[in-house]
């Protein structure tokens, strides 16, 4: 999504070439190709630079050396005009005439660019037809159904681009939990490694594993006669985009893609997710707040600035009850505190070595960060109330109920999806490929019924050879089976009745989306009450970021869920753990608990390395205050073998 602000050229900190590097010019190229669409310019110049951009980003030889050596105008897909350009900003970094066409295009026209659906090229036609020069202007022009009678748009379009604005308003640059702690725990890792760091530590919503991130927000210990250098080491490192302001205790950062090389640990879920990024190209740059601060200081701050800013206002409440008053710097009797400010004032704080203190001055147990939302942490923290819950960790994972194989749209077999659950230490494993009536695109991609039993063959014999071989693993035969639009189950009662366990999910957003709330939950209940429904899949459909979830009571689909498993009959609730989704959403985790409906944490993977997501779900399942007990794919491989068959 773009920038709110409009596009600034790059600005190079170094004192030599190369002044910008290759990731900054392809940026550059693009929103250069993006401005002259903007600006009405013809459409080879367009595409000259679109292609430039594509071509530096698969180049993989060094763009230094081919600059250095005068041979970039000999790369296949850039020619003289932006062979110059990229010649300038690497040796000099400066940028030609480019920057009047950047202060030509008004900002908020870049920002509409990037809502679905809409291009350069109709933002330009809204612009010279209608005057629309802002996300505001075009919101307007749509509620005026100005939109809709200009040719090519229609009533779709016009209604579409409000369903993008209100998601780009709620979702403003806001980055998902996976990138943005992938982001966070490089950064961290790199601050760590500065001569004279105690300790840096990630905090705000990142610590909070919040299923979007604002900014991240670090914090750094070190003895105060180093800040001085620890902030220069800052400064320098790689992955930086721009410093947007900097003090003597205070780093204001952009970070982009070069910050992830070299970070992360190898064979690991961020590796991965990180390779996808650098190939992508991704433009995703995250803004980071790092504070520095003394060891004695330390705990304050890092409490301070994981917030969140409800849970810290409760927090301050407490102490203010206990004649003290607290904030980043420490926790003051309010006699000593006096007027004191800053590193002044905490010369005057009670010693505290870590958070636990914090609290227990203040009468309470530590809270886990993912906890402080101030939805009842702070009661159940208070040393005279119910304990805190135990947090589920992932080694308390056995399985996982949602996954993908080649029957349907998975990349792996089901024997290789088995190998990679048993390297996680799991004991089973619940396939649940796609069912009949589901097709992208036309093409058929669920599993046709004449097809269930072979693939019901292919587990009994695999099942077996385990067996044979002493080995405790299995694989449970279960369906994500497509809930219709009238809340019936697809395939046959017969084909369904052969599975072990049913993941009932709705696929065909469009009737839902189209229908209200009180027909969508009486649709989902009649799913959920046949026999055969076992767990409901990412139940309100939602993409982060992207679309919202169908209109659902979710609370009356719980609660009915609840009374059934009153009456001994198991129907879970998934938490799909894609970080995409993150579905049910952590706030109705507590509910769930107490209408004594077992939760799900399911990867829904798509291939071997899709197992993993589950990390996430059991981030978010925390963050619903859910422990082991609560966990339907925590129980023992014979615990579900008689759940499923009850
Ligand atoms: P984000 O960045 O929007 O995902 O969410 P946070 O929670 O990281 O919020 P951020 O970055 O604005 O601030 C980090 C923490 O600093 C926040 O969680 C609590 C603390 N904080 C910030 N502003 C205030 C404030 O006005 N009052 C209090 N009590 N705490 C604040
Ligand atoms: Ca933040
Ligand atoms: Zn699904």
């Amino acid at each position: 999504m773009v920038k709110v602000g409009g596009w600034t050229l790059p600005k190079s900190r170094r004192q030599e070439p190369p002044y910008v590097s290759k990731t900054q010019l392809v940026d550059v190229l693009e929103q250069i190709a993006i401005l002259l669409e903007l600006s009405g310019a013809n459409g080879f110049r367009v595409r000259a630079y679109q292609n430039g951009s594509r071509t530096l980003a698969s180049m993989e030889e060094d763009l230094f050396t081919i600059v250095s050596e005068n041979r970039i105008v000999e790369v296949k897909g850039i020619g003289k005009g932006i062979g110059g350009l990229i010649t300038e900003a690497v040796m000099y970094g400066t940028w030609g005439g480019m920057q009047s066409l950047y202060d030509k295009i008004p900002p908020g026209l870049i920002e509409i660019v990037g809502i679905p659906g809409l291009g350069p090229k109709r933002a330009r036609i809204l612009h010279e037809s209608l005057g629309v020069d802002s996300v505001e202007s075009l919101k307007a022009a749509c509620e005026l159904g100005h939109v809709s009678p200009l040719s090519g748009f229609g009533e779709k379009s016009q209604q579409k681009y409000l369903d993008g604005i209100d998601l780009l308003r709620r979702y403003q640059g806001r980055t998902r939990m996976d990138v943005g702690l992938l982001y966070g725990r490089a950064l961290e890792e790199k601050i760590s490694k500065i001569k004279g760091v105690e300790k840096a530590q990630l905090a705000g919503s990142a610590r909070r594993r919040r299923e979007t991130i604002g900014d991240l927000d670090i914090v750094v210990s070190s003895q105060l006669d180093q800040h001085h250098e620890v902030i220069q080491e800052i400064l320098s490192l790689p992955g930086i985009a721009e410093v947007k302001g900097y003090g003597e205790s205070k780093v204001s950062l952009i970070l982009e893609q070069e910050m992830l090389s070299n970070s992360v640990e190898s064979g690991s879920i961020d590796e991965r997710l990180a390779a996808t990024l650098i190939e992508r190209n991704s433009d995703a740059t995250i803004d980071a707040q790092v504070r520095i601060v003394t060891p004695d200081t330390f705990p304050f701050t890092l409490a301070y600035f994981t917030g969140s800013k409800e849970h810290n206002i409760r927090m301050r409440q407490e102490a203010i009850n206990r004649g003290l008053r607290l904030n980043e710097f420490g926790l003051f009797p309010e006699n000593l505190a006096g007027e004191s400010i800053g590193m002044e004032a905490a010369k005057h704080t009670l010693k505290c070595v870590d958070e636990s203190e914090i609290y227990k001055n203040l009468g309470m147990n530590w809270v886990p960060p993912e906890m402080r939302e101030d939805m009842g942490e702070i009661e159940a923290a208070s040393f005279s109330k119910n304990p805190l819950p135990e947090l589920i960790s992932p080694s308390d994972l056995r399985g996982a109920f949602h996954n993908h194989t080649v029957y349907s749209d998975g990349a792996n077999t089901l024997e290789e999806m088995a190998k990679a659950a048993q390297l996680l230490g799991w004991e089973y494993l619940g396939i649940a490929d796609h069912s009949e009536t589901l097709n992208i695109g036309g093409r058929q991609i669920g599993i046709p019924s004449d097809n269930v039993l072979n693939q019901s063959n292919e587990i009994n014999r695999l099942n077996q050879i385990w067996s044979d071989q002493n080995i405790d693993f299995r694989l449970f035969h279960g369906s994500e089976c497509d809930i219709l639009a009238d809340g019936k189950l697809d395939y046959p009662d017969h084909i369904r009745k052969i599975f072990s366990h049913v993941v009932g999910s709705v696929h065909a957003l469009g009737s839902w989306r189209n229908r209200d709330e009180i027909e969508n939950t009486e649709a989902l209940i009649r799913a959920i009450e046949d026999p055969t429904f076992t767990i409901l899949g990412h139940p309100t459909g939602r993409i982060l970021q992207v679309r919202e979830g169908f209109p659902i009571d979710m609370h009356a689909v719980i609660r009915r869920m609840g009374e059934l498993n009153s009456e001994g009959i198991l129907k879970a609730i998934e938490i799909n753990a894609s970080p995409y989704r993150l579905d049910l959403d952590w706030r109705l985790c507590k509910f769930a608990k107490e209408q004594n409906v077992p939760i799900c944490i399911n990867p829904d993977a798509h291939d071997t390395n899709g197992l993993e997501d589950v990390w996430y779900g059991v981030q978010i399942a925390r963050k619903g205050w859910l422990e082991r007990s609560d966990i339907l794919n925590s129980r023992t491989s014979s615990e579900i073998e008689s759940l499923f068959n009850h």
